[in-house]
C-alpha cells in the first residue's frame, strides 16, 4: 500500500494535503436541509462561493440532489440543470476548485467538461456507469459510505459488526473495484459518512474509531456540519449546531481527516488550524 498523498491533481489545481483543509458546502437544490435552497440562483451563489473561498475554503463542494434523510432521487437532467450553469460560473469567475457532489454518470461528466476538479459521491460509485465516468473524468473521487438510499436509509439502520469495520470493509471493497476498473488509489479520498444510514450510536462511536479508516492510507474527508446528530445529542435546531459542530471538526482532525466538508466556513477553518496548531505542536 502506498502512503497517504501530501497533494491530489484535482483538474488544473493541485491541492496540497499536508494540513488539514476544509471544503464549503454549496447546495443548488430547492429543498436542501439547513440552507433551505437560499443559493438557487446562480449569483447568491456565486457570491456565497466567493464569500467561502475568501474565508479560508479550498474547495467549493456543489450539490444539485439533496441527499438528507427522507430526500426523494432527482432526474440526471434536472440536476445537470442545477449544478451546470454554477459549475461552469465558479470555474470561469473564480477559478475555484469545484467538487461536484453527485451519483450521477452523467452529471460526472459534464461537471468534468465545465472544469470541476473532483468529485464527491455519497453512492461511492455505485450507480450503474458512475465508475466509467469517473475513470473517464480523470478526477479524483471522495467515496462516501452509506446504507440505504436518503428516502429510507434511517429507518432502524443496523450493523451486525462494529460500525467502523462495516464502514471499513465497505471502502476497502469500493477501492478494490475502482482499482480494478482503472482508477487509481491515488485518485481515492475515503469518506465515513456520518449520518448516512447511521443512529446517533452509530456516529459516535464511528467518530470516535475512525482511526480504524486511517489504517485504509488515504485522504479522508469528514462531513458532520450541521447534522442531526448534533442536534439529537444537545437538543439544538439546524440553526443552533455550530458549536457542537466545531468540536466534532476538531475531534475529526485530531483522527486524521483531511478535509472538512462544512457549511460555515469561517469558524470551521479556525477549529481547523488550531486544532492542526496543537497537533504539530513540537515538544
Ligand atoms: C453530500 N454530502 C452530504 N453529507 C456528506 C458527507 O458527510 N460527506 C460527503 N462526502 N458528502 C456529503
Amino acid at each position: 500500500m502506498t502512503a497517504n498523498p501530501s497533494s491530489l491533481m484535482c483538474g488544473r489545481h493541485r491541492l496540497d494535503l499536508t494540513y488539514p483543509r476544509v471544503m464549503g458546502i454549496l447546495n443548488v437544490t430547492p429543498d436542501s436541509f439547513s440552507d433551505g435552497g437560499r443559493h438557487v440562483a446562480l449569483d447568491d451563489a456565486l457570491r456565497h462561493a466567493e464569500r467561502m473561498l475568501s474565508d479560508g475554503a479550498a474547495i467549493i463542494d456543489v450539490g444539485g440532489e439533496s441527499t438528507r434523510p427522507g430526500a426523494d432521487a432527482v432526474s440526471p437532467q434536472e440536476e445537470l440543470e442545477r449544478v451546470a450553469s454554477v459549475v461552469e460560473t465558479l470555474v470561469r469567475e473564480l477559478d475555484a476548485l469545484v467538487s461536484v457532489d453527485t451519483s450521477s454518470p452523467e452529471v460526472m461528466r459534464e461537471s468534468a467538461a465545465l472544469g470541476a476538479g473532483m468529485i464527491n459521491d455519497v453512492r461511492a460509485l455505485e450507480r450503474e456507469g458512475a465508475l466509467a465516468a469517473a475513470v473517464g473524468s480523470g478526477l479524483p473521487v471522495c467515496l462516501m459510505h452509506r446504507q440505504g438510499e436518503p428516502r429510507d436509509m434511517q429507518q432502524a439502520p443496523r450493523y451486525d459488526v462494529p460500525i467502523e469495520e462495516a464502514v471499513a470493509d465497505f471502502l476497502a471493497a469500493r477501492v478494490v473495484a475502482c482499482e480494478a476498473a482503472g482508477l487509481h488509489r491515488d485518485r481515492l479520498l475515503l469518506d465515513p459518512g456520518f449520518g448516512f444510514g447511521k443512529t446517533v450510536e452509530h456516529n459516535l462511536r464511528l467518530l470516535k474509531h475512525m482511526g480504524r479508516l486511517a489504517d485504509l492510507e488515504l485522504p479522508l474527508l469528514v462531513g458532520t456540519s450541521r447534522k442531526s446528530m448534533i442536534g439529537k445529542v444537545l437538543d439544538r435546531p439546524v440553526e443552533e449546531r455550530l458549536p457542537g459542530g466545531l468540536a466534532l471538526t476538531a475531534l475529526a482532525v485530531e483522527r486524521g481527516a483531511r478535509i472538512l466538508r462544512v457549511h460555515d466556513v469561517a469558524p470551521s477553518v479556525d477549529a481547523v488550524n488550531m486544532t492542526w496548531a496543537v497537533l504539530e505542536e513540537g515538544c
